[in-house]
């Protein structure tokens, strides 16, 4: 919106030309959706303590658990509105990044939201049919890719990390490959999401290494230089990933250990969709297997550990799965688990942007 009210008139109010400049708006996206999330969450911590809407915490799952029971969910829908709202001050609404990015996360964020919905009525942590849930993401994400892959300034080929001018054509298969990365990211950091600050801390170390990497690519000199592939209107995405930053530093200010609220599907399904989403239109969706390390390791471990324990009729590798969960039963404090998952995503982040120069 300020773009497209101040930038006209800087011809005759000089200082508006700022608002021509990304890195100008995305620093304060950053900052504005942090104190959207510290104006608007007390009140909705608040709000969903005297309307019941709290977490059911699983039979099965660890015993340091049982203190968690009604602790305050659903925090994603503030998560949202901050970043939506920012994403509206300062965004270039022109951008048809800016609203693949927006609608992704409000469609997943409204599957999160059904989802949390109804365990909260059904006052147990059984929510949407896994098939159901399933669909849901397969036909958005769906849209999304389909979008992109016909979208005249967008290229959907596949490009590889470490080698620069290659290029994957995967066709109208570029379409299901987009699904596979948008629904996979996004269940990723939702299993990720089982203790205080978990998945939120690698997302922000995960969205602020694609919004360096959305400003190198949406910029042409520098990804010539850099050999990555330049991505016309990329750049403008970098706005929206300075919302989720702060948006996600706003939330982590609350749902750090012991948390005030977690952020349930409507948090972690959206915001995980989106970082596969950014992933795509950067052109780097390869490399996210290094920058979300940690949702990676974290999906690995449930797969192997269900396969495992399918195929020898009940024994496991881990403790527990998903890998915190292994951590907790092996008698590590829960903060020392989940900054531990913090310090090895920050250094993948550094790893994966060490790549660009790895050409
Ligand atoms: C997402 N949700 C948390 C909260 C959060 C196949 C299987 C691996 C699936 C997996 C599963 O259920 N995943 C769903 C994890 C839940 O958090 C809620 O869910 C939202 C995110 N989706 O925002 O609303 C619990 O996590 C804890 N939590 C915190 N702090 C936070 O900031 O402490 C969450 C956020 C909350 C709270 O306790 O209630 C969850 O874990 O359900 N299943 C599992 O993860 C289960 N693992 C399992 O079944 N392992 C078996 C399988 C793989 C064979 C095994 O290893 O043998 C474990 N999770 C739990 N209990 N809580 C074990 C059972």
């Amino acid at each position: 919106m300020l773009y497209h009210l101040l930038v006209p008139l800087s011809d005759k109010f000089q200082v508006f030309n700022v608002f021509r400049y990304i890195t100008f708006r995305t620093i304060y996206a950053v900052v504005t959706s942090m104190i959207i999330c510290f104006l608007v969450a007390p009140v909705f911590i608040r709000w969903v303590r005297a309307y019941q809407v709290r977490q059911y915490i699983r039979e099965d799952g660890p015993q340091s658990h049982k203190a968690k029971a009604g602790t305050p969910t659903m925090g994603g829908v503030f998560i949202l509105f901050a970043v939506a709202a920012t994403s509206l001050m300062w965004a270039n609404l022109a951008s048809s990044f800016v609203w693949v990015v927006l609608l992704v996360g409000l469609g997943f964020g409204g599957i999160g939201f059904l989802d949390d919905f109804i365990k909260i009525r059904r006052r147990h942590n059984k929510g949407l049919s896994g098939r159901g849930k399933f669909l849901l993401q397969v036909l958005i994400a769906g849209l999304a890719g389909g979008f992109l892959y016909w979208l005249p300034e967008f290229d959907p080929t596949l490009t590889v990390p470490f080698f620069k001018g290659v290029k994957v054509d995967l066709g109208w298969g570029y379409i299901p490959f987009a699904i596979f990365i948008i629904v996979g990211t996004s269940n990723a950091v939702n299993l990720t999401d089982g203790l205080d600050g978990l998945a939120i801390g690698p997302f922000v170390f995960s969205m602020a290494t694609y919004l360096i990497l959305s400003y190198l690519a949406g910029h042409a000199k520098i990804a010539t230089y850099l050999q990555i592939p330049y991505v016309p209107g990329a750049a403008e995405t970098t706005v929206v990933c300075g919302a989720l930053v702060g948006a996600s530093l706003g939330f982590l200010w609350f749902n750090s250990y012991p948390a005030q609220v977690f952020m349930g599907d409507v948090g972690s399904l959206s915001l995980g969709a989106v970082l596969g989403t950014v992933a795509i239109l950067v052109k780097h969706e390869l490399l996210l297997i290094l920058v979300g390390g940690i949702f990676v390791l974290e999906t690995v471990s449930v797969i192997m550990q269900v396969g495992f324990f399918k195929a020898t009729g009940g024994k496991r590798i881990f403790r527990m799965a998903p890998l915190h969960h292994h951590f907790e039963l092996k008698g590590w404090p829960e903060p020392k688990v989940i900054v531990r998952f913090w310090i090895i995503a920050g250094i993948l982040s550094l790893i994966a942007l060490s790549t660009l120069k790895l050409r």
